[in-house]
């Protein structure tokens, strides 16, 4: 009984960590997106885009992806506009696992200015992640045209001029952009170079996953279960 028991409890908790490990490790991601004018979709870590999702250079057609984002990466689009008429990133991010939901007006994205017109990584190639990187090394030392990453700026909603409705996402999803001027006018409006290329990120895979503390609580929780069953089984 006493060896019934203990592989009952081994089970139980290998069973445990392994679907907590699955739950940390990596958050299935369901995204609708579109940029006026061009986008690629990259994740990967603080310093360093390890993984090409996808890329679209056409604001009218929104497209849908669905990439595992690994606990504490960040998700990058690289965007660039043709400088004419508005620009802006609009997409919505649904999370599998929880259905939570975001918008590219989250006030947790943040942007940063390369100033490189022309030169945006929109492909899987090294040199794409080469470019991609180095300028993540120069806005995580704040050394570029916006010093770094700063908070993104919100214009109009889904479904305003001069775009008109994207079906795909939600009307409560904002037209987002860096702003350049820093005078609080809305950078979608008016054809203009606000130091692009443009990198926007967020950091979503921390907010989604237990704590360590509770991870080990949980399993000594269970532990804890294990040995009284034994107690007093045995
Ligand atoms: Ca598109
Ligand atoms: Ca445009």
């Amino acid at each position: 009984m006493k060896v019934f028991f203990n592989s009952v409890k081994g089970v139980t908790v290998g069973l445990a960590l392994l679907a907590i490990s699955f739950k940390a490790n990596a958050i299935p991601f369901e995204v609708d997106i579109t940029v006026d004018n061009s986008y690629a979709l990259f994740y990967g870590t603080q310093t360093t885009a390890t993984n090409f999702v996808g890329s679209d250079n056409n604001w009218p057609t929104a497209e849908q992806y669905a990439f595992d984002l690994p606990a504490n990466n960040y998700i990058y689009v690289v965007t660039q506009s043709d400088l004419a008429v508005a620009q802006g990133f609009l997409a919505q991010f649904t999370n599998l696992l929880t259905n939570e939901r975001f918008y590219s007006h989250d006030s947790q994205w943040q942007v940063t200015a390369t100033g490189r017109y022309g030169f945006a990584p929109y492909d899987s190639t090294p040199a794409s992640f080469a470019e991609l990187n180095s300028q993540l090394a120069l806005a995580n030392a704040g050394t570029n045209p916006s010093a770094g990453w700063v908070a993104t700026t919100a214009g109009n909603a889904n479904g305003s001029a001069p775009w008109g409705n994207l079906s795909s996402i939600d009307s409560a999803a904002r037209w987002s952009w860096y702003n350049s001027k820093k005078d609080g006018s809305d950078p979608t409006q008016g054809g203009f170079n606000h130091d692009e290329y443009l990198i926007f990120r967020i950091n979503v895979g921390a907010q989604s996953v237990p704590e360590p503390s509770s991870i080990l609580l949980f399993t000594l929780g269970l532990v804890g279960l294990g040995l009284a069953r034994r107690k007093y089984k045995a």
